[in-house]
């Protein structure tokens, strides 16, 4: 582990944190990218007091806390999960932007620094460019960045795949950078004092280490720098453990061990965390004493808990586009919500985030007191950054772009997911209905796919994701409502580019039915001869098939509004069963796959969906050719029950 002398002086000597209570919210944070150093983080840690020989021991193993990549664990200190390359380091930026955000509200005794570690395989990620850019445009200089540059990846020296000048580039992006032997001590304690130094930049050190180092054959022979010892017990790679470690300076037949001088010296170490710490909050409780009112909000935040808000307070237009409803809703919560930050991928005049922008201010170098942050083009690094944010704690991130673009966020969702973080989505232009822009920006897969993730349970078994698509501007409301009251896992919601009639009979109160997931919209009778469900704009189109239904077939109708396929079946089977009775044939609609409503509708049930790419044309044209009207609501339904 070539980046074992950096971590051992940033954990001794400049990461602030109390070993004796890890989850001190003003500690500094060090985020791992590459989570294939889990064991240079664990025994980093293990120095610390946070792991037991014996956890180390049992790497990898069932039901041990030193997973094969490193899993969120606040009170053992591994502030991030980390695996997939590129997103560790941009979580970092995320925590180092909110760490400015809160300290511009309530002051810099609250002030921090933010570490991450990054190799090679970061450094080429694509992410890395979204997230350096916005790093030195925003002048994070909260943010230091060590770079483990030993030339060396997963199956090629880097030379094989690249001729970058990485410090130019860092440079050019508006980083300060440094240049090091990542293996000399000393050379590392300069670098980082200078980088804690820095007022005006971010900080990149780039380290330049010894992959493998002291790793040696069974005959003594060097195996340093060999692209094989990535990934694999040294033995394996073609090395000696044994002959490495006594190379070390250990004893192979007892490889977990701190030597006693070892203790002694972290002995002293914790001993000088725990004195700063107690400054520090000493600072806090002062500050807490002067500022009572102040304190008890930053505590809320801090606390993750759902801001208490009256969502009857928001008014909604009816007939609106459900991103207009949305856009409503969001300039309630810039005056409601203190500590809700927006971002967009420069969409925020098509997202309608600028329903909140326009009363708030975009985040500046240095100016951190408004609560936008202007992406630019890069979803991918939005949503790491959202992670990273909600990581941190304290703040309320959200992010928006166009629905088809979730494809481009989908790696940083999915670590949402596992880290159960309480990320919201905007996803507008929600199907086909965006129109002339044609089939590149018509999404059709994406809301089954990503009600996948409402399928996939986290590791408290809950489902991994709320996704909501609501069916009118009411519905939005509680869309907003579920999304911040969901405190527990992430939040996407799908939003309608094109203008919605409100459903019949629809009220913020009514619509709160939708918080199970589903509910009945319309019902004829107790016993229909349909039911027909849909979500979003498509119920709107089931209601008015179903006044030809009644008109000309005197058929009894149901109709119902699947916010949350997810969160429905989470439902006590009585109600799943007043909703959508199994007798009863039922009849679904969705401008997605057909397959987004094959699970409810049953094995035979009908769904009108489409199972083709769209194409370019005003929607009212698609509405008509893709048979999206009420007319073929009611062909299809008066075919499905002959
Ligand atoms: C997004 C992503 N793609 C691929 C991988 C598989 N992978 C793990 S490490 C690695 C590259 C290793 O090179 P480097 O980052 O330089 O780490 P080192 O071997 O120097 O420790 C790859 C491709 C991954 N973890 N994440
Ligand atoms: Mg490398």
């Amino acid at each position: 582990m070539g980046g074992a002398d950096f971590i051992q002086v940033l954990f001794s000597e400049y990461l602030n944190y109390d070993p004796t209570d890890r989850t001190w919210f003003n500690r500094d944070r060090f985020f791992l990218d590459p989570g294939h150093m889990s064991p240079m983080l664990y025994s980093a840690l293990a120095l610390t007091g946070a792991y037991s020989m014996e956890e180390l021991a049992n790497f990898r193993q069932w039901g041990s806390p030193t997973a094969g990549h490193p899993e969120v664990d606040f009170a053992r200190g591994v502030e991030n999960t980390s695996g997939p390359l590129g997103q560790g380091h941009t979580m970092a930026l995320g925590a180092a932007i909110t760490e400015r955000f809160l300290a511009a509200r309530f002051g810099e005794w609250m002030n921090h620094n933010i570490f991450t570690f990054i190799s090679d395989g970061g450094i080429q990620e694509e992410i890395s460019q979204g997230t350096g850019r916005l790093a030195g445009h925003l002048g994070m200089s909260n943010l230091v960045m060590f770079f483990d540059s030993n030339d060396i990846q997963l199956s090629t020296p880097t030379g094989d795949v690249t001729v970058e000048d990485t410090a130019k580039k860092y440079e050019a992006w508006g980083w300060a950078t440094m240049t090091i032997d990542g293996n000399d001590q000393d050379q590392i304690r300069q670098a980082l004092d200078a980088a804690i130094a820095e007022t005006e930049k971010p900080f990149l050190i780039i380290g330049k280490t010894v992959m493998g180092k002291g790793a040696v054959t069974a005959d003594g022979a060097s195996f340093e720098k060999q692209v094989s010892t990535h990934g694999q017990p040294l033995s394996a790679a073609g090395a000696s453990t044994d002959e490495t470690i006594k190379n070390l300076g250990g004893d192979p037949a007892n490889p977990f061990v701190i030597y006693p001088e070892v203790a002694e010296a972290y002995a002293k170490v914790n001993a000088q965390k725990i004195e700063l710490a107690a400054a520090k909050k000493a600072e806090q409780a002062e500050w807490e004493k002067q500022n009572p009112e102040l304190a008890a909000t930053l505590n809320s935040y801090i606390n993750n808990e759902a801001p208490a808000l009256d969502f009857s307070q928001i008014e909604q237009k009816a007939g609106t586009a459900t991103r207009a409803a949305s856009a409503t809703a969001l300039g309630y919560f810039a005056e409601n919500v203190g500590n809700m930050i927006v971002m967009s991928a420069d969409l925020a005049n098509s997202d309608k985030t600028d329903g909140f922008l326009k009363k708030t201010t975009v985040f500046k170098k240095g100016n951190f007191s408004g609560a936008f942050l202007q992406m630019g083009v890069a979803e991918l690094t939005m949503a790491a950054i959202a992670n990273g944010m909600a990581l941190h704690g304290g703040v309320i991130p959200v992010c928006g772009t166009f629905f088809v673009f979730s494809d481009y966020m989908k790696p940083a969702i999915r670590m949402a997911g596992l880290m159960k973080l309480p990320v919201k989505y905007i996803w507008t232009h929600d199907a086909f209905r965006v129109g002339e822009d044609g089939p590149t920006h018509q999404p059709i897969e994406q809301e089954a796919q990503i009600r996948l993730m409402e399928k996939l349970k986290n590791h408290d078994g809950d489902n991994s994701m709320l996704v909501v698509r609501p069916a009118d501007s009411n519905e939005t409301t509680v869309a907003w409502k579920m999304a911040l009251e969901n405190t527990k896992t992430p939040t996407g919601m799908i939003f309608s580019r094109q203008n919605i009639a409100n459903l019949p009979g629809s009220t913020y109160e009514k619509a709160t039915a939708a918080e199970k997931g589903a509910y009945i919209v319309e019902k004829d009778s107790e016993q229909p001869d349909v039911v027909l469900l849909a979500s979003g704009s498509e119920v709107g189109t089931l209601v008015e098939g179903a006044q030809l239904l009644r008109e000309r077939k005197g058929l009894k109708v149901q109709i119902v509004s699947v916010i949350s396929e997810g969160l429905f079946r989470n439902q006590d089977v009585a109600y799943q069963e007043t909703v959508l009775p199994a007798a009863t044939p039922r009849f679904g609609m969705t401008a997605g796959l057909s397959v987004t409503l094959e699970g409810l509708v049953g094995f035979n049930g009908k769904v009108w969906g489409l199972n083709h790419f769209g194409y370019s044309a005003p929607y009212t044209v698609l509405d008509e050719k893709f048979g999206f009207t009420g007319e073929n609501v009611f062909n299809q339904v008066v075919e499905f029950l002959a």
